[in-house]
């Protein structure tokens, strides 16, 4: 059966709202060639505090709805270390800022266990619909950081099955087996069904 308002149209426009202009990059590339155009959208992200990335992501995607009342989406990102029972997790926009790269490295210092998972959750509002999509990448943390590429933690996180850094790959690279690439990869897959 087809969706009433979707079928039929070949291209969806998708507003992204976010502050950091490393994200709108990445998810160009990784939804590039697809029936999605995403746009930047500048308006203001809310962020609660929550231990859950999909609830930070849809109530920032609803509220910015409100104000914008165009189909949107909001990403919400963090890195969740092992041993530090998950911490920064929801936490790493503020993390970054104040304690940042040397920060996470120093509270390891002495820990064996570099263990760690990027999570993205990316909530969509296409209305009528709402839909959060996620993905997972995890991998080690290095010593010290390598590399010039990418953003925030890139630099000290080593994906599995790789040895250099996010920061040592190139965006396209990276977003193959990235956290974020998984979410907006499932995104556009469905997206792309909704067309059909
Ligand atoms: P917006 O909230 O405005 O989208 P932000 O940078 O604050 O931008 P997040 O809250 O989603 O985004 O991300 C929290 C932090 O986690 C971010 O500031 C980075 O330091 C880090 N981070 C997120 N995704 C990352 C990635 O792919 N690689 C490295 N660090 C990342």
């Amino acid at each position: 059966m087809r969706r009433e308002g979707l079928s039929g149209n070949r291209r969806i426009r998708i507003g992204l709202v976010t502050s950091n202009k490393n994200k709108v990059d990445e998810i160009l590339s990784i939804i590039s060639g697809s029936p999605l155009e995403i746009y930047w959208l500048n308006i203001e992200k809310l962020e609660i505090q929550s231990s859950s990335l999909e609830e930070i992501s849809l109530y920032a995607a609803r509220h910015a709805f409100e104000i914008a009342r165009k189909p949107l989406v909001v990403d919400d990102s963090g890195l969740f270390v092992e041993a530090l029972n998950g911490f920064p997790g929801p936490y790493s926009s503020y993390v970054y800022k104040t304690l940042g790269i040397k920060g996470i490295l120093k509270l390891l210092e002495n820990e064996g266990n570099r263990r760690a998972c990027f999570r993205t959750s990316a909530a969509l509002i296409l209305p009528p619909l709402e839909k959060v999509f996620t993905g997972e990448t995890c991998g080690t943390i290095t010593y010290s950081p390598r590399g010039s590429g990418g953003f925030g933690f890139d630099p000290i996180f080593v994906p599995d099955g790789e040895n250099r850094t996010y920061a040592e790959m190139s965006v396209e690279e990276k977003n193959i087996i990235s956290h974020r690439g998984k979410a907006f990869k499932a995104l556009t897959d469905y997206v792309e069904g909704l067309l059909l």
